[in-house]
């Protein structure tokens, strides 16, 4: 059976990584049979990331390479009725979603002082506090740090929000009234927005960037669609 080396999530959040969000989404639609191993530590990752799949003596790094994988080995394939134009669209989109406004996501947790409370009862319930405050301090310097490399984490959190906004506001206007980003069908392009999206309006903190989120009625409402169509609860 197929692995998913994934994180833990929590009701809705199906993981708190999106990437690995995307997978599990991906897995179910095209009900291939999978068990999650959750990742403690992500130096036992080929590049140091999840989402992983393993296949057989096989593992796949990156989610990109992991949708790749499993449309050329068990034909998974979400987009076959889209045209070239619909391709290119939701390739951008899900690249602005993935490589820009999930940092966002990453800075709503780990940076705003508003989602410490939340990350500390997630992440280090029943640990001694000092042991806790440490290890959310290195964690933060991780985060930092990749935002810095990213670019993003030069601005101050005020500007941050206004470029996160900016790509919601692309997200909410393109979508409209649809169901899904193409009309009825789940593309790929909406299990990767999905994760990213329903990060910034279902997790239980209340940011600038998750208010604004969740004023995009919209957006809600996809998200709300997409947990049900895929997961079914
Ligand atoms: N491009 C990668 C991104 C994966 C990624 O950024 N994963 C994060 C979790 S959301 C991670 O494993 N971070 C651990 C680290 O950087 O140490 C993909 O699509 O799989």
């Amino acid at each position: 059976m197929l692995k998913l080396f994934t994180l833990p999530g929590a009701g809705t959040i199906r993981s708190s990584s999106p990437f690995a969000w995307k997978i599990e989404a991906l897995l179910r639609l095209a009900k291939v049979e999978f068990e999650k191993e959750y990742v403690a530590d992500f130096s036992q990752m080929p590049k140091g990331k999840v989402p992983v799949l393993q296949d057989g003596e096989e593992l796949i790094a990156d989610s990109h390479f992991i949708s790749e994988h499993l449309q050329e080995k068990y034909g998974v394939n979400l987009d076959h009725t889209l045209s070239a134009e619909q391709k290119a669209i939701g390739h951008a989109f899900s690249r602005m979603a993935e490589e820009h406004l999930y940092w966002s996501g990453v800075y709503n947790r780990f940076i705003d002082p508003i989602g410490k409370p939340f990350i500390m009862q997630a992440m280090f319930d029943g640990m001694p506090s000092e042991q806790a405050e440490e290890i959310f301090a290195a964690l933060q310097r991780k985060v930092m740090s990749q935002m810095q490399g990213h670019g993003i984490g030069l601005h101050n959190l005020e500007e941050v929000y206004r470029l996160a906004s900016a790509d919601l506001d692309a997200i909410s206007d393109y979508f409209g009234e649809k169901n899904y980003l193409f009309g009825d069908e789940i593309s790929s392009a909406d299990i990767a927005i999905v994760p990213v999206v329903a990060g910034l309006i279902q997790t239980p903190i209340d940011t600038q960037i998750a208010q604004y989120a969740r004023s995009k009625a919209n957006l809600v409402a996809y998200v709300e669609r997409f947990d049900k169509a895929v997961f079914g609860e």
